[in-house]
């Protein structure tokens, strides 16, 4: 018996940058699609776990068909909600997990009306810091809903200003936005 998903799924890897200029292009990689939960948890247990990942490395999972990529047109307008652990803790991998499991399982999307609203996540390991975010169709407004139902699956549901919600258009420019929920 197979359960399939409601959505196939790409898991992507970003490697980090060998040197300073290295174009993001060379640093995203395909990594495998999957169509059910047993292929979930065949590329989960393929891949190295979040706490064994190199500095400025990532791994995405998105909606086939959408890259994760600011340029993708899916992301147009779109952001993303942000959260920032400082310490490389052990309970990120579970954090990671849940996030995966609440985006495949469908309890992250969807507005009262059924639009969805969810891309993909993203976890970034970077230096002193590893973050998790979903990219979202919409603004902070719009998305306000499953950003809530993100924190949930983060187990920081009661925890004020626990996340922060960023336009892709501002990453680019790395101006700041103080949008926290
Ligand atoms: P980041 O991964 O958003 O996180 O950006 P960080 O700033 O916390 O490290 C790191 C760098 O990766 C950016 O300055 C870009 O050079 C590159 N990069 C990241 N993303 C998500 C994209 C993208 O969607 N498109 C392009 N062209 N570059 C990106």
């Amino acid at each position: 018996v197979v359960h399939p998903l409601s959505h196939e799924w790409t898991l992507w890897y970003t490697k980090p940058p060998s040197h300073p200029d290295e174009d993001w292009s060379t640093l995203l990689k395909e990594l495998v699609t999957v169509n059910t939960v047993e292929e979930f948890w065949g590329a989960y247990k393929a891949v190295p776990k979040v706490v064994e990942l190199p500095f400025k490395s990532d791994f995405s999972l998105f909606k086939k068909g959408i890259r994760p990529e600011w340029e993708d047109p899916a992301n147009a307008r779109g952001g993303k909600w942000i959260y920032v652990s400082r310490q490389m803790r052990p309970d990120i991998d579970e954090k990671w997990l849940n996030v995966m499991l609440a985006a495949i399982g469908g309890t992250l999307d969807c507005d009262d009306e059924g639009k969805e609203l969810v891309n993909g996540i993203f976890v970034m390991c970077r230096k002193g810091a590893v973050k998790i975010a979903m990219w979202v169709t919409g603004s902070h407004e719009a998305t306000r809903d499953v950003a809530l139902r993100f924190k949930e699956a983060l187990g920081l549901a009661d925890k004020p200003n626990a996340i922060e919600y960023h336009v892709h258009d501002e990453a680019r420019t790395k101006s700041k936005s103080a949008i926290t929920l």
